[in-house]
């Protein structure tokens, strides 16, 4: 009887499957109800007490691949993943694709610590000039304040005293969840510069103006995690930045969808020569500075043309995050409403 039963499960179950198409490719699933991805000033304390509290569960969590160098938390992981792919999603057509695939790894995390919700994002231009005052640093609905004195630890709020064991650069050194907000900085995340950046024409352009204007500002004002371009992840605020950034290539792609859900340049590496756009010299100057990946961080670093058919990228682009959700290609994060993603910025 049971092993009737279970023969019976098992065809029931196989006739399931095949009626399903065989390849995604073939029949996108479909986006109908899209996710509202909300502003954090615009979201219940209910919920921001929810979001939190997942973010705080990740930074707690043991880590689970045992691949990745230097993780002892399940949000080293994640941190981990930004470092690994530092050089290659930093000053490069690679940037918004691969941080908007982030955010959706972020988004799956976050499911395992139990917050069901969209991820909600930060409108920046509501607090351009006077981040400091901004609600998002509230200690118990926000993300806590400012860091003060050696360290910059964050002073007080879900964050504090938790531990981030990836960084500085491509080094593995315990420090505290650290950010120092300068509001001179924060002007520059103000609509002006946001129409400016997104008033370009071309990917390589709006790219440009997103990635050097209110992308670069934001982080200079926020300098999360010693203001390291490489690990600045590791403080949960980078998320909510990183959804005003994903949110303006959105509201550029919006403007022209024809052509901007497929319009895809730029390299899929950093151009040695150049490094990070925002330093002088190239990568291996900046190493003075961030160091180089050693040979643990090289053996898992995905090669930056996989899906390519040389340096540029392309929509079959493969990004990786080394097993933490699927791979996915540029060209399935293209659309936020495309059916791989569905969500939209309200
Ligand atoms: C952080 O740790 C210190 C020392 O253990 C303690 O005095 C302080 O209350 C803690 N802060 C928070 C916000 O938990
Ligand atoms: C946008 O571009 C147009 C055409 O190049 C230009 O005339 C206009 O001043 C630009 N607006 C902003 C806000 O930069
Ligand atoms: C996913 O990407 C990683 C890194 O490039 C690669 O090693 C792995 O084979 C890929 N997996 C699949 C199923 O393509
Ligand atoms: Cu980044």
């Amino acid at each position: 009887m049971k092993f009737a039963s279970l023969a019976a499960l098992w065809t029931a179950g196989a006739a399931v499957a095949t009626a399903l198409p065989a390849k995604p490719e073939d029949e996108p699933t479909k986006c109908t109800n899209p996710e509202k991805r909300l502003s954090w000033h615009d979201i219940s304390d209910e919920d921001k007490k929810a979001y939190l509290a997942a973010n705080r569960c990740l930074l707690t969590s043991p880590q689970k691949l045992n691949l990745l160098p230097g993780a002892k938390t399940r949000w080293d992981e994640l941190v981990s993943l930004h470092q690994i792919h530092a050089l290659q999603i930093h000053t490069t057509g690679q940037f918004l694709p691969y941080h908007r695939y982030y955010l959706k790894v972020l988004e799956v995390l976050l499911r395992e610590c139990g917050y069901e919700g969209a991820i909600p994002y930060w409108d920046e231009t509501r607090d351009a000039g006077k981040f400091s005052s901004s609600v998002i640093f509230d200690p118990v609905t926000g993300f806590g304040g400012s860091g003060q004195g050696s360290g910059n630890c964050v002073p007080n709020g879900p964050f504090a005293n938790l531990t981030v064991n990836i960084g500085p650069g491509f080094s593995f050194e315990p420090r505290c969840v650290n950010r120092r907000i300068t509001d001179m900085f924060s002007a520059q995340t103000g609509t002006q510069y946001v129409e400016a950046a997104l008033n370009h024409t071309n990917y390589v352009d709006a790219l440009d103006g997103i990635y050097s204007g209110p992308h670069l500002l934001g982080h200079m004002a926020l300098a999360m995690m010693d203001g390291n371009s490489i690990t600045s992840s590791g403080d949960p605020l980078f998320f909510m930045h990183h959804g005003f950034v994903d949110k303006m290539w959105a509201d550029w792609q919006a403007r022209d969808e024809e052509k901007r859900l497929t319009e895809i340049a730029g390299l899929n590496h950093q151009d040695p020569d150049i490094g990070f756009s925002e330093f002088p010299g190239g990568v291996e100057d900046e190493s003075a500075m961030w160091g180089k990946p050693g040979a643990e961080l090289l053996a898992v670093t995905p090669d930056p043309a996989f899906g390519d058919d040389g340096p540029d990228l392309t929509l079959n682009h493969v990004m990786s995050s080394l097993g933490i959700i699927p791979n996915a290609t540029v060209a399935d994060v293209m659309n936020i409403k495309g059916g791989y993603l569905c969500y939209e910025y309200v």
